[in-house]
Formats: structure tokens, sequence, C-alpha cells
């Protein structure tokens, strides 16, 4: 077996932790010796063990981790935080190699793991699988490293670049798969933000009905308070905050905040990142979407294309960068293009 072979068992290992251990990264590690697996483990809930300690406590003759290679998703943490740092116990246990696929971009961590290895002697390779191993984590590097959560925009659009009709209205663009594989979508992220004309002429819900998972805090603008009340967004059955320049005021579930002077992406952001909030998914409508995309505040675009055409009506917002990769999926009759 290959070292890649190991690496994407590690990633695999890792990705049995998504859901569980936001806003801590996924991270997988198998140990291995002459050629065979002796222990692995991930990181299996925030505040527990980290991976490397699960893959060490897996492996029953812990003498014959001397001399073994570990494979990590992750640079081992150099830090005594919920737990003792995971590179001296990699030293403890006389470990031969480690083999890190991506660094840890925490302040904390940084380098300072893998120079706890080296400084013991231990031989360290980096970068094997790094950008699949950074996919894996974006959400998590993007808090680390940005200091804003990972930004997802969302949209559907004809195939003549309409959002919806003149009267708002958008039936017949996206279908019961697509609407499906939002609510899919919606349970992967921490927070979901539409905007005010979204709000008032679709009332969505924007909770998870059509899939099984957890519910997004849902966030809505709506800078001078015009919303009806009556609206689903605001029947406090999720966590919900309302972005506005009137009032900062807390009723339940329901969270008012104010910002002095209108709103910007940034602000709104930098809000969500003072909650931990490690990923947004904005589901419209065009103007916020627009927004978002000429501050490139965003990461990642999920555009459904339909086959009919409106012939007129609300413009989609249009990705003026070229995305540096671009991944188009077919679902059913809507294309999903994925722009990184
Ligand atoms: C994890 N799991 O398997 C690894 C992590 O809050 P703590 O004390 O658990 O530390 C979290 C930091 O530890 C995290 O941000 C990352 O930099 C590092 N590595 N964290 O939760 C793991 N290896
Ligand atoms: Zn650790």
């Amino acid at each position: 077996m290959t070292d890649l072979h190991y690496m994407q068992r590690a990633l695999e290992l890792a990705e049995k932790g998504r859901g569980n251990v936001s806003p801590n990264p996924m991270v997988g590690c198998v140990l291995v010796k002459d050629d065979r697996i002796i222990g692995e483990g991930y990181h299996q809930k925030y505040g527990e063990a980290h991976a490397e300690v699960n893959a060490v406590n897996s492996v029953l003759d812990q003498n014959s981790i001397i001399g073994s290679t570990a494979y990590v998703t992750l640079e081992p943490c150099a830090h005594f935080g919920k737990t003792p740092p995971c590179a001296n116990l990699l030293v403890e246990k006389k470990v031969g190699k480690v083999v890190i696929a991506a660094m840890d971009s925490n302040p904390l961590v940084g380098g300072k793991g893998i120079q706890i290895l080296k400084d013991a002697g231990i031989e360290v390779e980096t970068g094997l699988l790094e950008k699949e191993a950074r996919w894996q984590n974006r959400r998590f590097f993007s808090q680390i490293e940005k200091n804003r959560p990972y930004v997802i925009l969302k949209w559907a659009q004809t195939q003549d670049g309409f959002v919806a009709r003149n009267d708002f209205s958008s039936k017949w663009i996206s279908n019961s798969s697509s609407r499906q594989l939002v609510h899919k979508w919606r349970a992967e992220e921490d927070a979901i933000l539409v905007g005010k004309n979204t709000a008032k002429y679709d009332d969505p819900a924007l909770n998870v009905r059509d899939w099984v998972g957890k519910n997004p805090v849902r966030l809505v603008i709506d800078s001078k308070l015009e919303l009806p009340q009556d609206l689903k967004l605001f029947d406090q059955a999720v966590p919900t905050i309302c972005y506005n320049t009137i009032k900062s005021e807390e009723k339940g579930n329901l969270e008012f905040v104010k910002f002095k002077s209108g709103f910007s992406i940034q602000q709104i952001l930098d809000d969500l990142h003072k909650r931990k909030i490690q990923s947004l998914i904005v589901e419209g409508g065009t103007y916020l979407l627009q927004k978002f995309l000429e501050s490139e505040l965003w990461d990642e675009a999920r555009v459904f294309t339909s086959q009919n055409k409106f012939g007129e009506g609300i413009a989609a917002p249009s990705i003026t960068k070229p995305a540096s990769e671009i991944l188009s999926i077919q679902e059913d009759r809507l294309a999903i293009h994925y722009h990184v």
C-alpha cells in the first residue's frame, strides 16, 4: 500500500466527524507499521479526544507504535487546550514518522506541532492530499484564516438568466428534487441568510424539512424593520436574527441586531464570526447575492439553471470574475454549477 492510500483512509475517517466537531476541524489519523494498519481514529465530538489520541488508544499492543508511521489529515496540535498536545503524545509513543496532509493555521498550533516532532528526531512529511484536506475543512480554514464564515451563494435561474418574473413569482425554475437538495445544503451550514424582498415575497421558512438534519440559524436583513411580523421567518421555531438599523432586542428565539449606519456584508460576517458561525448559505435575492459577489466575500456559488425561459423579469446575479474552478454536475433537469 502507498502513502496515498493511508492518507485517503485518514481523510475518510475524518469525514465521520462531520456535523459533530464544529467549530473544531474534522481530523483523521492512521497508524501504520510494516505496511499494516495497527490503529486508527478520528475526532468524534467537539471538546473530546483528538484524532491522534483515538488512533493511539485503538492500538492493542502499545509497543507496536514504536517506529510506526502516523498519517494525519491536520498538523498535530502543540497546545494544551481541552486535551494535552498530540505532538507530544506521538513523541512519547516513539512514532518513527509523521505524514501530514494540511498544516494547521490555528495560531496556537501553526508550525509548532511539526517543530515538536522534528525536535524529537521524528521524520515529518507534509502536503500529501493537502488540497483534499483543506477542502474537507474549508469552513474551519475560512474561520481561522479569513476571520469570517465560509460563504455559499445559491440561486436558481432560467436559461435566459432570470430569477423571477416581474411580479417576483418564480414558479417552474426549481423543482422538487432541487428543493430537496437545497434542504440537504441547509443542514450542512451553520446559518442561512435572505434579504428583505425574498422574505417578503417568498415567505420562506428557511428550515430543513425535506432532509434529516439540523436547522441553520436564520438571518434576514430588514434595515427599517418593514417586514410583517407574521412571516414564517419570525415564528421563533428556529433561532433567528434580524439585522436592522432601528433596534437591538431579544425576544425568545428572535434577536434584533442594530447596525449603526446601514449594513454591509462585512458587518454581518463580523457579527457571525463573533458568534463562531463557520458557514453561511445565502439564498437570495438577487440584490443581496450581487452584493456578496461584488464584495468578493464569498466562496462557492451553487446555481440551478432551468431549461425554460421567462423572456423578461428580475435578472439573475452575475459572476463577474471568472471562477478559478468550475465543476458542473447534472442533477435531474438542472445543471448545478459550483464556482470555487
Ligand atoms: C480537534 N481535533 O483531532 C485535532 C485538532 O479545543 P481543543 O483544545 O480541542 O483544540 C482545538 C484545536 O486543536 C483545533 O482548532 C486545531 O487547531 C487543533 N487540532 N482539533 O478538535 C483534532 N487534531
Ligand atoms: Zn491534538
